[in-house]
């Protein structure tokens, strides 16, 4: 840490002494399961088939017995079917990718908003942002939570918000340097390509107010934290979230940099057993799984986030008490995580099954060259289509090369391969190689 004050933004909820803690969490997750009983009927069919009513619950303890929900829950019920607020409370809508091309979407009431601005304030403050900071926000704004919700944050805490969004990276950089951005906020692969284009201009980061970055919404590692920090001479410090339990903040590191305190008195964190779906103790590796127990909107229960990682209750430095995560490990499913973007290999399959003369046949390579990532899609093609001229066959990958940019909004380096080119799994395809070493 590079010796500055470790702020906290509300002392009160966040070092809350941990008996006091659980017993909030108790009356809130009996309030959050009555909701989601009287409201919506995929959960009150789930508890019925397991025998369970809202008053069998009265403490978190009793976690336990309640049943999971999943993405393709969100799926399924797409678009209204898991709000448990009236349609005229909901005052937004965030969303990410689903596991095939549709979009998951929840809802925020107003209060929904409210407390997610908080928890982002709190990652924020974790930064040692204040009034007095500059904080350029360059994570995508729309239906991705990170730009918004960053955004949200940093107006909370009286900041002054440079709302970039992402890309365009000369630019972000002409800003940062003559407003004097004191805070960064944007993917740790965006944040090394600013580090080192700051660097290839032959700028002197000793010239810039930048102080701290809070980076997340994909995996990274130490190795990217130390680089980052040599690189600015900043405080990089990790950041977790996910729309389905409301955006980035779920999780943040402090200035300690020993885990991401997770904001109990909202979510409720477990790590379980993938495969038995038991629950484990703090310490052990597992699937994080999270209970939003404050949310009116898209209230979830036992969320499972297919994110692997660990848990734990030791007392941080910093002061707080909350329980800490560290970084993600992997994932349970085969969800990659493109510069920042959700890409399920399912989604590609029905991009190509969606284009006539495409077969569901591909193999994905992600890569990373310097800081950010790469795809590249090898596609195999109906004889029809590959036996057509050189112009035809650029057109078609011109063609599956919008469609991927239009679906995921990343851009894709297309190979046509000819029929019968590419190997047929017996067992589970393995259609994606990420030669990424984070
Ligand atoms: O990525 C929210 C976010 C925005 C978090 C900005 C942090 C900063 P989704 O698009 O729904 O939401 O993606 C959620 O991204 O389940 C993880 O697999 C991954 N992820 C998010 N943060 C981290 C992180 C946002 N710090 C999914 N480390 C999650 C590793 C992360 N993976």
């Amino acid at each position: 840490m590079r010796m500055r004050e470790c702020r906290i933004w509300d002392r009160e909820r966040e070092c809350m002494d941990r008996e006091a803690l659980r017993a909030l969490q108790g009356e809130r997750l009996c309030q959050t399961v009555k909701r989601v009983y009287d409201n919506v009927p995929m959960y009150r069919k789930r508890m019925q088939e397991k025998g369970i009513l809202p008053d069998d619950i009265q403490s978190v303890e009793d976690i336990r017995y309640l049943p999971f929900t999943d993405k393709p829950d969100l799926r399924d019920e797409f678009p209204y079917g898991l709000f448990a607020a009236p349609k005229h409370d909901i005052v937004r809508i965030q969303g990410s990718s689903g596991t095939t091309g549709m979009p998951i979407v929840v809802g925020y009431t107003q209060n929904d908003v409210d407390v997610w601005t908080e928890m982002a304030a709190r990652s924020l403050t974790m930064a040692g942002c204040g009034v007095d900071d500059i904080v350029q926000v360059c994570y995508g704004y729309g239906l991705f939570t990170g730009g918004l919700g960053m955004h949200q944050g940093a107006s909370r805490i009286g900041s002054m918000v440079i709302p970039m969004s992402s890309g365009n990276t000369s630019r972000q950089i002409d800003i940062l340097r003559s407003l004097g951005t004191t805070v960064l906020c944007c993917t740790p692969s965006y944040g090394l390509l600013i580090a080192e284009t700051i660097l290839e201009k032959g700028i002197d980061p000793k010239t810039l107010k930048l102080k701290a970055g809070t980076f997340g919404a994909e995996p990274w590692s130490e190795k990217i934290r130390e680089r980052i920090e040599t690189l600015l001479d900043i405080d990089a410090l990790d950041i977790y979230g996910l729309t389905e339990m409301g955006g980035p903040g779920v999780s943040c590191e402090c200035l300690f940099k020993q885990g991401m305190h997770v904001n109990e008195d909202h979510v409720i964190p477990e790590i379980i057993d993938p495969e038995t779906e038991e629950p484990l103790p703090y310490g052990e590796k597992g699937e994080l799984v999270f209970s939003t127990i404050t949310k009116e909107g898209t209230p979830l229960l036992r969320y499972r986030t297919h994110d692997l990682c660990r848990l734990t209750d030791a007392q941080c430095e910093c002061g707080r008490t909350t329980v800490r995560m560290d970084r993600i490990m992997g994932r349970t499913d085969d969800m990659l995580v493109i510069r920042g973007v959700n890409v399920f290999p399912s989604q590609i399959e029905n991009i190509l099954m969606s284009i006539p003369g495409a077969t569901p046949h591909f193999l994905l390579t992600v890569d990373r060259v310097g800081p950010t990532d790469t795809m590249e899609i090898q596609v195999e093609v109906t004889n029809e289509i590959f036996g057509d001229t050189v112009a035809s066959l650029q057109n078609f990958s011109k063609v599956i090369k919008e469609r991927v940019k239009s679906t995921l909004g990343l851009s894709a380096v297309i190979k046509l391969v000819p029929p019968k080119s590419i190997p047929r799994f017996e067992g589970k395809a393995r259609r994606v190689t990420d030669l990424r070493k984070l």
